[in-house]
């Protein structure tokens, strides 16, 4: 029995060693053991260590990803609260300019509503003001009253421009000028001293010494055209009206 137990080990044995070769015969006993597990604990090892590795870099990448979208979310949020101040200012200016636009409407409105009453009253527009030429003749006098219940006065030609419009007429009438107060010195009938004068040759004369006190457009058909006559003198006159200007109040005594 022995004998078979010993050859049965023999026969393992011989195995053993046809299928470990060489490797197997220099070892023995528990080194053995430890020799065939270590390669399988590296390579796991190493799986763990590159797996912790690559979830590491998916961290890191994850993390990158969200700084690169939160930057490119911050950017585009300040566009936006840029183009949102931008749109305020613009609707700001808009409603400044709506506004602005009323205003110039509303005055064009009451422009058309002047030009309208006043043309059909017979007065014609002329750089900023309004003239009304008389058809008929009266004294200078008469004249400025019939002005003031107009709501304006005689004609004031303080402008190169006026006198040029007062040429155009072609006509002899009263213009709003007067040494009525003091003998030599012109005044306008608004009570401005006359600076810039168009007076006809050798005029004012107080010819053959009447007292002319009042002036007119004597010399029509000259640049200066202005001549003083007595203010009882029956003439044609013009009569202005300032823009936006409100009625006269003064009213003077009439002539009969
Ligand atoms: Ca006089
Ligand atoms: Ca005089
Ligand atoms: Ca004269």
């Amino acid at each position: 029995m022995a004998t078979v137990f010993n050859e049965e080990e023999s026969e393992i044995a011989m195995v053993y060693e046809n299928l470990h070769g060489d490797s197997a015969r220099s070892h023995c006993g528990k080194d053995r053991k430890v020799s065939a597990v270590q390669p399988g604990m590296k390579l796991y090892r190493l799986v763990a260590v590159s797996f912790g590795l690559l979830c590491l870099l998916q961290v890191a990448l994850n993390i990158s990803l969200h700084l690169s979208l939160y930057s490119s979310y911050c950017t585009a949020l300040e566009i936006v609260k840029k183009n949102l101040s931008d749109c305020d200012n613009k609707t700001l200016d808009m409603e400044a300019s709506i506004e602005t636009l009323t205003e110039e409407r509303d005055e064009l409105k009451k422009k058309l509503s002047d030009f309208d009453y006043y043309s059909q009253q017979g007065w014609v527009y002329f750089s900023g003001s309004f003239y009304y030429v008389s058809e008929i003749k009266k004294t200078w006098n008469n004249s400025r009253y019939d002005c003031l219940k107009r709501g304006a006065d005689l004609l004031i030609v303080n402008t190169k421009e006026k006198q040029e419009f007062l040429h155009h007429l072609q006509r002899r009438i009263w213009i709003g000028l007067t040494d009525r107060e003091i003998e030599g010195t012109w005044k306008w009938v608004d009570g401005s001293p006359l600076k810039t004068s168009y007076w006809a040759t050798d005029e004012p004369n107080s010819y053959e010494s009447t007292d002319e006190d009042c002036g007119d457009t004597k010399f029509f058909t000259e640049k200066n055209s202005w001549n003083d006559s007595p203010c009882e003198y029956l003439l044609p006159w013009t009569c202005e009206k300032k823009k936006n200007s409100s009625s006269l109040t003064q009213q003077p005594k009439a002539e009969i």
